[in-house]
């Protein structure tokens, strides 16, 4: 009776802490200074990479006995609690008889990335290359073949760089791994130093001693890990792979540089080393139903935007059970790598953008003087707006066209007088020569001719709560908005903004919350909008009405919350659409 009610109280407790724990379990990471200009020479100038996330789940592909689990794939054991002796079993159907580590190479060369990172162990234990562990792909499969030694050997033939993603932490079929079973086979509690003592470090030692020089050790998921262990691996391949990166994942800011949270492009420039990785579809392992592939257009816009905010675009692919790439994610990366191949310059060696945040027409990259305006919306009457520019141009080339490209001002505003028709898709780039280094005045825009999203994190907050809401979609799937929350009767989120034309604007709040809140908006010119419109459970955009800037300046708009649930009303962006 006594086990019983003890047995009841644990399961409520697990069940309350899920969440909780799921967060510990990821972890979070950082990075400290001082790492060598050589080792970062790749990452710094390629700016783009492929990752690969590929394994047993990849055999599962999202489904399970019948049942499809829509999430992250490589999740599958843990999410569907498949046990360790049904999923070890796998291992005997694993035969990726079409694996082309040769075609994988040439899909990442064309697509113009510099590098691949491979998972060769993720949480699920199985080594995808030959290890003294006995689970791994060469001696628990029929496909006997080391996919990792044929891709590492892929990757110098095309002059690619190689890394592997290793989870260090989680162990979900080793005996005492983190997320792994709680007892050895002989009954006997599992300890996470055995874990780490008699796989996880022999296998790092492996994939750093038998493959070649390497480019990356991502690590993942530190979670508790405690920091002797990590110290180890750091050190173990500091000195067998004096050239190869650790990403912040590793734990204990021990990385060369920071590895954003997953799936997101921060919508500020960052200073520093810094990484996002993001996935073609939406989950990192392939998923036979996930068809959510990106195009060539926002494979372009994302990677734009990555290297616009100083950062380097990490993009996965999830070959399937027979080792394939999927064709849909083959065909958009080509695509989006033969319009690199036209601009290289935007891409390769350049840095963060001016304005520090993305444009609603697309966004700006650099190259010392010159700066790259990467179109993606081609405005319909010919001008192309730039707030705040300061450095004096010289000239301007709008890049396959021999169409002059002239340039007007308007206060503190530029623009561009573009060609009707736009010269190549999914991006046209104007090359604006500066007499000097690329400076601007970065507050918020209001376009004549565009819809300018305003987004809390750009807004001062007073009386209300200003903090990073990170939520999932389907599982693992991982969104992130700055929010604001928890107003108090007089809080408010007040934006500047660089109003290029007076004039009438359609103006939106994006939202989620409960019930029917009412917002005021005011500007500084004294016109005012309140409205009452419904909220929902996800952000969405509510129209409040149309407001008008009598005079075109700096402006500064001012958003109350004036009826509503004030803890859970949680306000993401304003966004303003000239009037037509
Ligand atoms: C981790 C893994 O659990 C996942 O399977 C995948 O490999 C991904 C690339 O990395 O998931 C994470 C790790 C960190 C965060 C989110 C998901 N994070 O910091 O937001």
């Amino acid at each position: 009776m006594k086990n019983k009610i003890m047995l009841a109280f644990l399961l409520a407790l697990v069940a309350v802490r899920a969440e909780e724990s799921m967060d510990k379990l990821w972890g979070s990471a950082g990075v400290k200074g001082g790492t060598k200009a050589e080792r970062m020479a790749l990452f710094r100038d390629g700016n783009y990479g492929m990752f690969i996330h590929w394994g047993l789940f990849s055999h599962l592909g999202g489904q399970w006995r019948g049942q499809t689990f829509y999430g992250i794939g490589e999740w599958i054991k843990r999410q569907m609690k498949i046990s360790e002796s049904d999923y070890m079993a796998l291992a005997k159907e694993f035969n990726p008889s079409d694996f082309d580590a040769r075609e994988i190479a040439r899909v990442a060369k064309a697509a113009g990335m510099k590098w691949i990172i491979i998972t060769s162990k993720h949480h699920e234990g199985f080594a995808m290359f030959k290890s003294a562990h006995p689970f791994n792909i060469v001696d628990a499969t029929p496909f006997h073949r080391d996919p990792m030694k044929e891709l590492a050997a892929a990757c110098r033939e095309a002059g690619l760089g190689f890394g592997f993603y290793y989870s260090h932490n989680q162990d979900w079929t080793a005996p005492g791994g983190s997320g792994g079973p709680a007892q050895n086979p002989d009954g006997t509690p599992a300890t996470f130093e055995k874990y780490f003592r008699e796989k996880c470090y022999p296998q790092v030692k492996e994939i750093c001693t038998q493959y070649g020089p390497l480019n990356y050790i991502w690590f993942d998921t530190p979670g508790r890990i405690p920091k002797e262990f990590v110290m180890e691996l750091a050190e173990l391949v500091r000195k067998t792979q004096p050239g190869a990166l650790l990403c912040s994942r590793i734990g204990y800011d021990m990385g060369d540089y920071v590895s954003k949270g997953d799936m997101e492009v921060p919508p500020r420039n960052i200073e520093g080393d810094w990484e996002t990785c993001d996935t073609t579809n939406d989950s990192w392992s392939y998923a036979w139903y996930d068809q959510n592939w990106k195009d060539a257009r926002e494979i372009l816009l994302r990677l734009v935007q990555t290297v616009g905010r100083g950062g380097t675009y990490l993009l996965n692919i999830g070959p399937d059970g027979k080792g394939r790439v999927p064709p849909q994610v083959a065909k958009y990366l080509v695509k989006a790598g033969e319009w690199i191949k036209r601009y290289p310059q935007v891409v390769y060696g350049a840095g963060p953008s001016p304005f520090g945040h993305a444009l609603p027409w697309g966004d700006a990259t650099t190259q010392s003087n010159t700066l790259n305006l990467v179109v993606f919306d081609w405005p319909g009457d010919g001008q192309l707006w730039l707030p705040g520019l300061q450095s004096e141009i010289a000239s301007a080339t709008l890049i396959g066209s021999s169409a002059p490209v002239t340039w007007t001002k308007r206060g503190t505003w530029t623009a561009f007088q573009l060609p009707a028709a736009r010269p190549d898709a999914p991006a046209a780039v104007i090359a604006v020569q500066l007499k000097g280094a690329p400076k601007a005045d970065q507050t918020l825009g209001v376009y004549p001719n565009a819809p300018a999203t305003l987004l809390v994190e750009f807004a001062e907050v007073q009386n209300a709560e200003k903090k990073e809401n990170r939520w999932m979609e389907k599982f693992g799937e991982w969104k992130h908005a700055t929010q604001i929350s928890k107003w108090q009767p007089d809080g408010k989120a007040v934006w500047s903004v660089d109003v290029c034309a007076a004039g009438d604007y359609r103006l939106d709040l994006v939202y989620k919350g409960e019930g029917r809140p009412v917002w005021r908006i005011e500007s500084d010119e004294g016109v005012t909008l309140q409205n009452q419109q419904a909220a929902s459970a996800i952000y969405h955009a509510q129209p409040m009405g149309l407001l008008t800037f009598k005079t075109p300046g700096k402006r500064t708009l001012t958003v109350t919350l004036v009826e509503g649930d004030r803890a859970k009303t949680s306000l993401e962006a304003l966004r303003l659409s000239p009037a037509e």
